[in-house]
């Protein structure tokens, strides 16, 4: 049986990387195949709960009030809004439901309050409930695992080399703190990244070399494609490859054998034809609806006509922490 590792170095994780594609996904596929249900896919869905007007710069977000983009602004929606939108994924088949924020920071005000109240209500559902809120403290985090929540997204986004190409508002250890913060607090962890931002294979590699050698493994690691946005500096670049989406996804998959590892943003692209070799290669996560945050998704007919084409079941929730599921009502 595979054995989980937290000592990964940079050159062994490069070399799984660099193999012939084909071993690279058969690889991916065994390690699958020995700590999960291969027919099985978490559906998740997002919602914006507070979009645009974002103080950071983050090159590739629409939601930065320094790019001029077309997203529409937003501030902090109603809490019933966003508990029937829940109700609505629910409804859906979805069993995660995560709340975004275009926000630098959490602070303690009453938008925060009203977070926490989102999150009591959707955990009520009997859904596993996620928020990603930019950066927080130890105590924000503790507030947010005791009204409920289960997972907490934060993304490295890309290596610690090229992070200063794309964000100068914060720095790579300041997301290494969040994470620790939420770890700390016994909140799931979702951590991941974005390719497709002019980034080389090294910092890919490397982004996922940080991932892989935390003191425990992110429990979800979205991969993302980069979702090119007029307005954004990163307008123009040129969208990735399934091969490159399969080499993280695989690698992602062999170096970190427990987590769920998330074929995220960029799907709207792909065939049916490329998404299965993504499950095949190790991916069991999507997000379902026909929006991420502000940019398309595949619709609900395609995705459930998918499913039913590649014979997938949605993932139950709390699969695993059966005990800690809320008493719904
Ligand atoms: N403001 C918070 C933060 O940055 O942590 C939470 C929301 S932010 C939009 C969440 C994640 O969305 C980012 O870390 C990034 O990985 C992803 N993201 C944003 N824009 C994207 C794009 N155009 N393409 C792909 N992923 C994107
Ligand atoms: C993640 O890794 N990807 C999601 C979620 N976590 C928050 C966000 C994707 C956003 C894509 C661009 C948009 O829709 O605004
Ligand atoms: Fe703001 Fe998050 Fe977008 Fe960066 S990724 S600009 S922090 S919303």
């Amino acid at each position: 049986m595979t054995e989980i590792r937290n000592n990964w170095t940079r050159e062994e994780i490069a070399e799984i990387y660099n193999q012939p594609i084909m071993e690279l996904i058969y690889q991916g596929a065994t390690v699958h195949r020995q700590f999960h249900d291969p027919n099985e896919v978490q559906v998740c869905t997002l919602l914006s709960v507070k979009t645009g007007g974002c103080p950071e710069d983050c090159a590739y977000c629409p939601q930065a009030a320094r790019y001029h983009t077309d997203v529409k602004v937003h501030k902090l929606l109603p809490v019933n809004e966003v508990i029937q939108a829940a109700a609505d994924a629910k409804a859906a088949g979805s069993t995660r439901f995560c709340m975004g924020a275009a926000w630098r920071e959490v602070r303690d005000n009453r938008d925060f309050d009203k977070v926490l109240e989102m999150v009591k209500g959707v955990n009520g559902m009997g859904m596993e409930v996620c928020c990603t809120l930019g950066m927080l403290s130890e105590e924000q985090a503790g507030k947010l695992k005791e009204a409920g929540l289960y997972a907490y997204n934060h993304n490295l986004d890309t290596s610690e080399e090229y992070y200063d190409d794309i964000i100068t508002t914060r720095n790579y250890d300041d997301r290494l703190n969040t994470l620790d913060h939420v770890r700390k607090t016994g909140i799931s962890v979702c951590s991941g990244g974005i390719i497709g931002m002019g980034e080389d294979h090294n910092d890919r590699v490397g982004m996922l070399h940080t991932l892989a050698t935390l003191p425990e493994h992110p429990e979800s690691v979205p991969v993302n494609a980069l979702v090119p946005v007029e307005g954004t500096p990163l307008e123009e670049q040129p969208r990735v490859s399934v091969y490159e989406m399969l080499r993280m996804i695989a690698t992602a998959r062999i170096i970190m054998p427990k987590a769920m590892v998330r074929l995220s943003a960029g799907r709207v692209s792909m065939s049916t034809e490329e998404q299965a070799l993504c499950f095949l290669a190790g991916a069991n996560s999507i997000f379902a609806g026909d929006k991420l945050l502000t940019t398309p998704n595949p619709e609900e007919d395609a995705d459930g006509q998918m499913f039913q084409t590649l014979n997938l079941k949605p993932r139950p929730s709390f699969k695993g922490k059966e005990q800690e599921q809320p008493v719904a009502g």
